[in-house]
């Protein structure tokens, strides 16, 4: 990995011993816990290829530690043991891609945290490759298309996502068109920079749904509905979870790793699929727009 983390480490002598009183350090002046200074955007949109610099520096007495983590936990949180990169630094710390990679689109935390007591303050930032859904894929003439997008969204906003590009949240109607999906989701998953982010993520957001209609009566976004359903084993179960969410489950997620669906909580951000525009014939609109000449 090209990662180079350029320490620029303060000329300040750490003059807080362990032995000090509580609220002094040895050289009288009071202790101050770390504080952020300066921090990167929390979001950063780029190219593969990109020169990447992102600096923090930080404040305290006696001046913290800054450093970086790298990606999620293993519950996928952005809190808790990450990653670290490369050694501590003292006040400062930057993290410099000369040319950033596939694998590096990823979450980052930097963090300042006090020498001796170990207090923490933490800063998250994201980078990522623009998030479109990915419509490359395709199957041959007049077949669906489904582009997989990988990025958090709640049910409600992946519907507008998906609007706002001119598609649709997909939901697949039958078993080919699940087998489809399932396929396009898992080869987006294996190109698209963004998608490795979501390694920890097993649910993909659908278009299936049952809100405001009798509990069980699964519809489609536009109200169509579904008549062949593809559930794990289990579901749909409505369930309210230990929040006790009365509305109880009501949105359509698939798996990841099985292509089965499950109903679920559509307050949960995940990445999502939108159908995309139908194959056009190469041939047939070549031959149109040269006749139109
Ligand atoms: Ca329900
Ligand atoms: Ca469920």
């Amino acid at each position: 990995m090209k990662v180079l983390l350029l320490l620029s480490l303060c000329v300040t002598v750490l003059l807080c011993a362990k032995k000090a009183p509580k609220q002094y350090c040895d050289d009288g002046k009071l202790k101050a816990g770390p504080r952020m200074l300066v921090t990167p955007e929390p979001l950063h949109i780029v190219q593969v290829g990109d020169r990447v610099k992102l600096e923090c520096i930080a404040h305290g007495y006696p001046e913290p530690y800054v450093y970086w983590t790298k990606g999620l936990d293993a519950n996928g949180k952005l809190s808790g043991k990450r990653h670290e990169l490369g050694p501590r630094a003292v006040g400062k710390s930057t993290l410099y891609f000369e040319e950033i990679e596939q694998q590096d689109i990823d979450f980052y935390q930097c963090v300042a945290e006090d020498c001796c007591s170990g207090k923490k303050v933490v800063t998250n930032i994201e980078i990522m490759t623009p998030v479109e859904a990915d419509c490359g894929d395709r199957y041959g003439e007049n077949y669906m298309v489904f582009g997989a997008s990988w990025n958090y969204k709640n049910w409600t906003m992946a519907k507008e996502a998906c609007e706002e590009e001119g598609l649709e949240l997909a939901m697949p109607m039958n078993p080919e068109e699940n087998l489809q999906l399932w396929n396009d989701i898992q080869t987006s998953f294996n190109r698209e920079p963004n998608a490795k982010k979501f390694a920890h993520e097993n649910w993909i957001w659908l278009g299936g749904h049952d809100l405001g209609t009798e509990e069980g009566t699964w519809k489609t976004w536009n109200d169509e509905l579904l008549t062949w359903k593809n559930w794990g084993k289990g579901q749909p179960d409505n369930w309210t979870g230990p929040q006790n969410y009365k509305a109880g489950q009501d949105c359509i997620g698939m798996s990841r790793m099985t292509g089965q669906w499950d109903d679920s909580f559509l307050y949960h951000k995940r990445p999502y699929v939108c159908r995309c525009p139908r194959r056009v014939n190469k041939k047939k609109k070549n031959k149109k727009q040269a006749g139109g000449q």
